[in-house]
């Protein structure tokens, strides 16, 4: 049994779309990232970055229990474990890779940066805001371009796809239109298409807080966090 520890948010999807797309059993171990779920010395010892999602494969064939941090890590250790999702000649293999950092080196931290502007930021950075927003919009033209002549990101449906497309869900709460972007629209309305994928951002819906007014103590714990933050 895999143990996910998890909150509903994009970052948190990538790892239930692949667990559901998988038809892996998982049990669910919420960590409210509002209420410092993440500080738990428990949970440190198995994502030291104070950052879910992280799981541990308890039936890892490795003799030991594998845990692990870092989304993409996990989508590569699920993919590499179970045969699918990413393709085993080492073009494809590289494809899927580069694609997959892309999203975990650029449009993640873009679309992470761009949502803490318009939604959270105590009060308006016009400057940060539009940065954000113009390299946000730059990376869905990337993606645009890339989807121009092919259905998913590398080769087929792979762990690349389910990476980056949690990071287009919330789209309009990050005030971005999809209309000058006709691949990244039908490539969305396909993934939405998958049952897998929906169920895997159906995972923990009851929890969810992400699009919601944050609190005073989630706003402390997540945003005023320093080198010696440790609860
Ligand atoms: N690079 C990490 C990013 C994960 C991440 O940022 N997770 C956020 C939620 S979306 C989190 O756990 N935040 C807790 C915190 O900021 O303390 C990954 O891809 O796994």
């Amino acid at each position: 049994m895999i143990d996910l520890y998890y909150w509903p948010t994009p970052n948190g999807w990538k790892i239930s779309i692949m667990l559901e797309e998988c038809g892996l059993a998982y049990n669910l171990i919420p960590v409210n990232i509002g209420r410092g779920d993440q500080f738990k010395p428990e949970f440190l010892a198995i994502s030291p970055n104070n950052r879910m999602p992280a799981i541990v494969d308890h039936d890892s064939g490795e003799g030991k229990p594998v845990a692990l941090f870092e989304s993409g890590a996990i989508l590569m250790y699920l993919a590499e474990k179970t045969g699918k999702f990413m393709p085993t000649d080492p073009a494809g293999r590289r494809d899927v890779m580069q694609w997959l950092f892309w999203q975990v080196g650029g449009l993640g931290p873009m679309a992470g940066q761009l949502s803490h502007f318009v939604n959270y930021a105590p009060e308006p950075n016009p400057y940060a805001h539009e940065r954000y927003a113009k390299e946000y919009d730059r990376l869905l033209g990337v993606l645009d371009r890339r989807l121009a002549d092919r259905e998913f990101l590398a080769g087929d449906y792979s762990i690349a796809d389910m990476a980056s497309w949690p990071w287009l869900i919330p789209y309009k709460r990050f005030g971005q239109s999809l209309d000058h972007l006709t691949n990244v629209r039908r490539w969305h309305d396909a993934m939405k298409a998958r049952p897998g994928a929906t169920r895997g951002v159906d995972v923990g819906k009851d929890l969810r807080t992400y699009g919601k007014p944050m609190d005073d103590e989630a706003r402390k714990v997540l945003f005023e966090q320093t080198a010696q933050s440790t609860n």
